[in-house]
């Protein structure tokens, strides 16, 4: 036994007493009982040694210690029955999520249905769409004014009073699970409002929340951190510290001025947040996301992003997740480098993330007519650990940024500062023959830095066509976007639309007379939904719609997903087309392939069929789209921005 598992063993009988103590004050069965216990045999050492190795330096750790175990102890022993019912099925079956039956959606529950209890009369809207996964932005209690779109919380435990109550959410969890629907809410963990609790607390001069936060007394150790420190909103305020004049310290604020970075190098704010997550978790939440993993530890003379203390962080949590609700799966959001990015990756750490390298090379692919970096970036980087998944998008309610590896772009010739620079100027129409209709985001004078907003329908041509009256451009604008989709709701992972791509919504330019909301153009791409686009779904009068005929495609593919096998998982093997301008991938299952190939150009492009055959593909295949059927006889001719799901026949 080594020393550490000794330590662990011992604590662990030590803190028995106080466990018993809460199993009597909620009258925990024996049952229940003993499966908390089971878990503990499995995960309380390896949980140990992560706490030890954050925390033990503190002269009161084993406190800390207790008060973990005890946070943990007390949300397992509230957790409801049905919860437990499907912990229970997911400990059996952890990789549930990577079922082809698995697609996903994203909405904000104000522009969508106004409040929670309307959202619970759209369920239906859901499954008619084919969605499993439902991924509801940020909707707890917030500042007044502005607060980035609900990621500054004020409070972990109530709702916004506009959007309902958290009764209203337990029902729609409800309803949702019925319906075979994921719940999917925002841990927002790397920073409070500045109006929360502690925060208020902090400025009222109480040094024990004081240290929940970073704060200084003057600029010396801020100057000195920021030498090594990115800007992430430089447009908002210049550094990643804000004076605040109350309190008359400097607080480390890595976003808006008001959303203040916590402090976990101090064990009471590990604490305090696992509570909140634990809240979270008994409302019936199946995936969690994990917002701005990468700057949850700071430490002097680095870049404080991605530091491996960060990593323990979460795999502690992970930890005690698996002990008290281990139903809920873990999603990153680390839009970093990524190297950085895949290391979140991990059964016990993060389950699925975010894929953001293959969202924006799917764009600059759409941009330059040629997949070469995109195939070259998949050949390296699309494989993940088992039983973890990417989520595969193509828009969210952030903007672009153009995350690949300059390395990558350098094998093929292609110098990444350049690139990044046509990227931007040609997503934000810039660049002379462009389709797009983006924004800038975050334009950094100093260092050039830009991002991009926009809705995928503006991005990818419809707006500028609309507004042309160009037939033919919307006609490519519609292909682009549905080419787009059928990557992602093949390649392997769980696809998550960003609602209103469904219907093509276009930019929203209204956001600029709203004072909290114009000086961030994300914004543009935040639409409210608009009930009436479903009446044109029935309406066959032969009036050419677009939104009809982007709902429909969309929907009709959803379901071809679904009842493709080999669509499960993540195995992915790229087929080499011999075409700069195709990208091609193999997904197969025990019982079989498909082969799925995409033009990413307007004009009509060229696949040598012998290289299905010699590849041992088959030699008859169907486009599971169309069912138009090809032969290995004659070369596969794809039309401008075709996509082919092919399967052996
Ligand atoms: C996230 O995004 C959220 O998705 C944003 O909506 C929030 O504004 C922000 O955090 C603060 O809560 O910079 O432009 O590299 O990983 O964390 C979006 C930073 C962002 C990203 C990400 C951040």
């Amino acid at each position: 036994l080594d020393e550490l598992s000794f330590q662990a063993d011992l604590s662990l009988q030590r803190l028995k007493p106080r466990l018993e103590q809460v199993w009597e004050q909620y009258s925990t069965s024996d049952e229940r009982q003993k499966i908390f216990e089971t878990r503990l045999r499995e995960h309380w050492r390896p949980l140990f040694a992560q706490l030890h190795e954050l925390y033990s330096g503190r002269y009161d750790f084993f406190y800390h210690l207790e008060q973990v175990l005890l946070t943990c102890a007390l949300a397992f022993a509230q957790r409801s029955e049905d919860l437990c019912e499907i912990d229970r099925h997911r400990v059996i079956e952890p990789d549930w999520f990577q079922s082809e039956n698995v697609v996903g959606g994203a909405l904000y529950v104000d522009l969508f249905s106004d409040n929670l209890s309307r959202l619970r009369e759209h369920v239906g809207y859901f499954k008619d769409l084919g969605l499993t996964y439902l991924h509801l932005m940020p909707l707890f209690a917030v500042r007044p004014g502005n607060n980035d779109g609900g990621y500054a919380i004020s409070n972990y435990r109530t709702i916004a009073p506009s959007l309902g109550t958290v009764e209203d959410l337990k029902l729609l969890a409800d309803d949702l699970r019925e319906a075979g629907i994921s719940l999917v809410l925002d841990f927002v963990f790397n920073h409070t409002s500045d109006d929360h609790e502690w925060a208020q607390r902090a400025q009222a001069g109480q040094r024990e929340y004081q240290e929940f936060y970073y704060t200084f007394a003057d600029r010396s150790v801020p100057e000195q951190y920021e030498r090594n420190l990115r800007e992430i909103f430089p447009t908002v305020r210049r550094g990643n510290f804000t004076w605040h004049d109350g309190m008359g310290r400097w607080v480390w604020t890595t976003f808006n001025s008001f959303q203040w970075d916590l402090n976990y190098s101090n064990p009471a704010v590990f604490r305090a947040m696992l509570d909140e997550m634990l809240f979270i978790a008994n409302l019936g939440v199946d995936f969690l996301r994990l917002d701005a993993v990468a700057f949850i530890w700071k430490q002097m003379g680095t870049s404080c992003e991605n530091l491996p203390q960060a990593h323990l962080v979460i795999r502690a949590f992970n930890r005690l997740v698996r002990l008290a609700a281990p139903a809920l799966v873990f999603k990153s959001e680390a839009i970093v480098h990524p190297d950085e990015v895949v290391k979140y990756i991990d059964k016990n750490e993060c389950q699925v993330s975010y894929n953001p390298t293959l969202m924006a090379l799917l764009w600059e692919s759409l941009a330059t007519r040629r997949t070469d970096l995109l195939v070259r970036t998949l050949s390296r980087r699309f494989s993940l650990p088992d039983g973890t998944s990417w989520v595969n998008y193509l828009r969210c309610h952030d903007d672009i940024g153009w995350t690949f590896d300059d390395d990558d772009a350098a094998s093929i010739g292609i110098n990444a500062y350049d690139h990044r620079n046509f990227l931007n100027a040609f997503y934000s129409g810039q660049f002379e023959g462009s389709f797009a209709r983006g924004v800038p985001f975050q334009h950094n004078h100093e260092t050039g830095d830009m991002r991009i907003s926009g809705t995928m329908a503006s991005l990818a041509g419809l707006e500028r066509a609309i507004e042309q009256e160009d037939e033919e451009g919307k006609e490519l604008a519609i292909r682009r976007m549905m080419l787009l989709h059928g990557v992602t709701l093949s390649i392997g992972g769980i696809p998550l639309l960003y609602m209103g791509e469904e219907w093509g919504m276009l930019n929203d330019y209204s956001f600029t007379t709203d004072p909290a909301k114009a000086g961030d153009s994300r914004w543009i791409h935040r639409p409210r939904m608009k009930w009436e686009y479903l009446e044109e779904l029935d309406d066959e009068s032969g009036r050419d719609s677009i939104r009809r005929r982007i709902f429909r495609s969309l929907q009709s593919m959803i379901a071809i997903r679904k009842r493709t096998l080999a669509f499960a998982g993540q195995e992915m093997k790229l087929f080499p087309t011999g075409n700069h301008h195709l990208l091609g991938y193999v997904r197969s299952n025990e019982a079989s392939n498909v082969v799925v190939v995409a033009n990413f150009t307007e004009h009509a492009q060229v696949l040598d069929a012998n290289r299905l055959r010699t590849a041992g593909l088959g030699r008859f295949f169907k486009n599971l789209l169309n069912d138009v059927e090809y032969g290995t006889a004659e070369p596969v001719l794809l039309q401008p921005y075709e996509l082919l799901w092919l399967k052996r026949i």
